[in-house]
């Protein structure tokens, strides 16, 4: 049997693990047969995305993009795995009414690392440098996160590792 395409789509502040579990997430689907397709928004920021900033309209183009790639990918019979801060909940929502009207699944699947968390971690000081000043509108600190209201999976820290998360999504997804 084929493996319906699908996006899942993975919100949260930044260093709250997206991309960690994206990667595994995506070994665990292309190991267990199914076709799938990381799509990061920090990443894509180089390629596609090259021409956006971080203001408020640019994020939602960033979002709106990203959305639409997912859904050709999925419509093509592949899982998708967005991993993108998008930290507004209209921009998230409309690629989700986008997905829905044209049959194809969408699972939004909140990362809900504490920012206690996050700006420990703080792998590239962007936390530090946004504190101190020198970033502006930085998500979390300066710059809102609304935080799915419905999302179809939340996922914490006291769920376990990477991996843990992963196969929570691959379950969600009955794969
Ligand atoms: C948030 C920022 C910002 C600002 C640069 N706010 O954790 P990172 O460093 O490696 O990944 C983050 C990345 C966010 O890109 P996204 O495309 O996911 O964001 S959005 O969905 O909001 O468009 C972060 C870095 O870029 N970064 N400046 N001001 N994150």
């Amino acid at each position: 049997r084929a493996t319906r395409g699908a996006t899942v789509w993975l919100t949260g502040l930044s260093a709250s693990g997206k991309s960690t579990v994206a990667v595994e997430l995506e070994r665990l689907l292309v190991a267990a047969g199914h076709p799938a397709y990381r799509l990061d928004g920090d990443n894509l920021r180089t390629s596609l995305n090259s021409d956006l900033t971080f203001d408020r309209a640019d994020r939602a183009e960033n979002v709106r993009r990203v959305g639409a790639v997912a859904q050709l990918f999925a419509d093509a019979g592949t899982i998708a795995v967005a991993c993108l801060i998008s930290p507004y909940a209209q921009d998230r929502d409309r690629i989700r009414a986008q997905h829905e009207a044209a049959g194809i699944e969408f699972v939004e699947v909140f990362i809900d690392t504490p920012i206690e968390l996050c700006e420990q971690r703080d792998p590239k000081g962007m936390y530090a440098k946004a504190r101190a000043g020198e970033i502006r509108g930085f998500t979390g600190v300066d710059e809102p996160y609304e935080a799915p209201r419905r999302p179809e999976l939340v996922l914490r820290p006291s769920d376990g590792g990477p991996t843990d998360h992963a196969i929570r999504i691959m379950e969600f997804l009955n794969l």
